[in-house]
């Protein structure tokens, strides 16, 4: 398998955080989202992803865009250790908490979503802050939240999931972008957990072959 990413794009992290979890090799290939106008736009790129967007992944003649998508199929192809782990009632509570940052977080924040407020709109450099404040603490409050209702030792019950597949990378994003999350006990105390397992730790940004200082 091919994993087409980007150290620090939190959509690849989530990939590799999958495939490590069921311990999958995988042939990682750089796509910089910066360099020559960003890689991601160019058209043999766009053959794999139309979205111009990072992850994708190459299994045989199977390619797959959307993390999530890249996800589930993952867990259907391999089902063991599952990342939808119990039953219906379980698995639609972590699907919505990786939706609630994957769909609804994360494309407010994105790349191409700074670019144009920066670029086309002329927002500066206060005012990208400020959005990114706004919409982290209305999705990390609800996030917290929910995690009151569903969360144990991780983020729905005591099995990693999907829903921690998606928390860690945002965490992640977070730090990158001074937001400041004490105010979320629940999320803070899993986040730091998630860290030390070593699926998720082999998954770190830092830790890529394309990373940067
Ligand atoms: N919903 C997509 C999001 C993919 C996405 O937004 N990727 C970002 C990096 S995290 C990207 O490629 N950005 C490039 C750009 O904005 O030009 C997924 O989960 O795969």
């Amino acid at each position: 398998m091919e994993l087409y990413g980007y150290w620090r794009s939190s959509a690849s992290y989530r990939a590799r955080i999958a495939l490590n979890f069921k311990r999958l090799d995988y042939n990682y290939i750089p796509v910089h989202l910066l360099k020559e106008g960003g890689q991601q736009h160019k058209t043999a790129y766009r053959q794999l992803n139309p979205n111009g967007l990072v992850p994708t992944l190459v299994d045989g003649p199977v390619v797959i865009h959307q993390s999530l998508a890249i996800m589930e199929y993952l867990e259907e192809k391999y089902p063991g250790p599952a990342l939808l782990p119990g039953k219906a009632a379980k698995r639609a509570a972590i699907r919505a908490l990786a939706l609630d940052l994957a769909a609804e977080l994360q494309p407010l924040i994105n790349l191409r979503v700074q670019q144009y407020l920066s670029q086309e709109l002329s927002v500066t450099d206060a005012q990208k802050k400020a959005w990114l404040e706004h919409w982290f603490k209305q999705s990390f409050s609800a996030f917290e939240q929910s995690l009151h209702e569903t969360s144990g030792e991780f983020c729905v019950g005591d099995e990693f999931s999907l829903a921690d597949v998606c928390l860690v990378p945002q965490l992640y994003s977070a730090e990158r972008f001074g937001i400041d999350v004490s105010a979320y006990p629940y999320l803070t105390r899993i986040g730091k957990r998630l860290l030390e397992l070593p699926w998720v730790e082999a998954a770190h940004p830092n830790l890529q072959s394309d990373a940067e200082a």
